[in-house]
């Protein structure tokens, strides 16, 4: 059997967590053959909360778990990882400007970078869960510069299965049979989802997904907006905000990184813009459509773009430019 790979989950007594932990943990992300260690890190006061985590991981008897170390230490939790998964962050509290929010967020995504840098292997990959994703992602890779930019990734996903099951739910078809659409920019309501590219199977044929639902309208009017407040409508009901689902969507885009995207599909994920692609500025971390071939992604060139798309484009990146220049303000990176 192969080694073990080494993931760090951060935020592990949160409610992610508590839904991501079982499904990596059986191997849904890493494969059936991998053994696993698993890193737990949180702060101090959740440690006794993590330790009933720990238990309970410990409970479900899993072949591939070889250990789990659960700590709210830096140099322990980053140690010689092959993957981590950045969840936690400071929450909105009463009161709070989304400004404090970000400067919370941004320190601590500042030092689990500077960790990454001293302590994990130079080929980690990195997931950054907590919010706001793109911008703490961001910070993490320019606070860890001997570590590839290309290594880190921003959570998208979720959006883009949201937008899959909308789709989906619209054809009255299952899920998997809508592919490609595409998730532009921030994690955040200025999000663009986008179907222009997307195709839907009907009986066994890939067609345009405008012809398949037949509803241009809905496409570019409700069905967008429904993606862009889909976590505001979850917390609306639940009182919490998403947890299974964006567990599912971490397993999905780490599962993808490690494994690869199929033939002839692409996903949607936060990466380093160059300033190369679509016209989106550079240094910054914009959810784009892409590949995965050898653990490395590949943006989708070349799609066309109409105006009704480059203007929404542009807005969530608008917003990105300003979020990376607060950050940066604060911090100085
Ligand atoms: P919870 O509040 O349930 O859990 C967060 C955990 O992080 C807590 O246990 C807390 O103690 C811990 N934590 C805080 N600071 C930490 C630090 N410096 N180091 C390690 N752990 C720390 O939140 P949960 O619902 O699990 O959500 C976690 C994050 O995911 C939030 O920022 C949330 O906004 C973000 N989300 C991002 C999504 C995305 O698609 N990118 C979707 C889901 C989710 O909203």
């Amino acid at each position: 059997m192969a080694e073990p790979v080494r993931v760090l989950v951060t935020g592990a007594a949160g409610q992610i967590a508590y839904s991501l932990l079982y499904s990596i943990a059986k191997g849904d992300v890493f494969g059936k053959d991998q053994p696993i260690v698993l890193v737990l890190l949180d702060i101090a006061p959740m440690m006794p909360v993590l330790e009933g985590v720990v238990m309970e991981l410990q409970d479900c008897a899993l072949p591939l778990l070889r250990e789990v170390i659960p700590t709210d230490k830096g140099e322990v939790a980053f140690k010689d990882l092959d993957a981590a998964i950045l969840v936690g962050s400071m929450p909105r509290r009463d009161g709070m400007e989304r400004k404090d929010l970000l400067k919370a967020n941004v320190a601590i995504f500042k030092s689990q970078g500077e960790a990454l840098e001293k302590y994990a292997k130079k080929t980690v990959k990195v997931l950054v869960v907590g919010n706001p994703a793109n911008t703490n992602c961001l910070i993490a890779a320019k606070s860890a510069p001997s570590i590839p930019k290309e290594n880190f990734s921003c959570l998208t996903r979720l959006d883009h299965n949201r937008a899959c099951s909308q789709v989906a739910m619209r054809c009255g078809i299952s899920a998997e049979f809508v592919k490609n659409v595409i998730i532009w920019g921030n994690h955040s309501s200025t999000q663009y989802p986008d179907v222009h590219h997307c195709k839907v199977n009907v009986q066994g044929k890939d067609v345009v997904c405008f012809d398949a639902v037949k509803d241009e309208a809905w496409l570019k009017g409700d069905f967008i907006s429904t993606v862009q407040q889909r976590g505001a409508a979850v917390i609306k009901a639940r009182k919490l905000s998403s947890a299974m689902s964006a567990a599912k969507a971490i397993c999905d885009h780490m599962r993808d990184i490690w494994t690869g995207t199929q033939e002839g599909n692409f996903i949607s994920m936060g990466v380093y813009s160059t300033g190369n692609s679509y016209g989106v500025p550079e240094d910054l971390i914009y959810s784009f459509p892409v590949t995965i071939k050898d653990k490395t992604w590949k943006i989708v060139d070349g799609l066309a773009i109409n105006d009704f798309s480059r203007a929404k484009m542009d807005a969530t990146a608008a917003e990105l430019v300003e979020e990376r220049d607060t950050a940066v303000s604060f911090l100085g990176v």
